[in-house]
């Protein structure tokens, strides 16, 4: 890298230290620590296994687990965002079901708005 390269990304850093940052950068910045904090309990520290899965749900969705009468329904997550079949869930699984949440919360949002 150029030194001109070198100033350039210190200056990106710099500036990225000292800026304010955005409601959207603050809620990125938590789901990769949320996540993070579960999935470096055990084995792999970048991926949820089973049991941190569960541990993850029942501290920060336990709304929608106890909405759910199923008791399978930690083992149904699991096996759904599971793409590679690898048995552990890894942070782009994991956003796949935030994302579909979200996108539930806000349909019940609009609603609501409506009436
Ligand atoms: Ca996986």
């Amino acid at each position: 890298m150029s030194w001109s390269g070198i100033s350039y990304s210190f200056h990106f850093l710099g500036n990225h230290c000292t800026k304010m940052v955005s409601q959207l950068e603050i809620a990125m910045d938590s789901l990769i620590k949320v996540f993070h904090t579960y999935s470096s309990k055990e084995g792999d520290k970048y991926k949820l296994s089973k049991a941190e899965m569960k541990s993850l749900l029942q501290g920060e969705l336990s709304d929608f687990l106890a909405a759910s009468k199923d008791p399978l329904v930690v083992e149904k997550i699991m096996s759904d965002l599971d793409e590679n079949r690898d048995g552990e869930v890894d942070f782009q699984e994991f956003v796949v079901l935030v994302a579909a949440l979200t996108v539930a919360c806000n349909d019940f949002f609009v609603e609501c708005m409506k009436n």
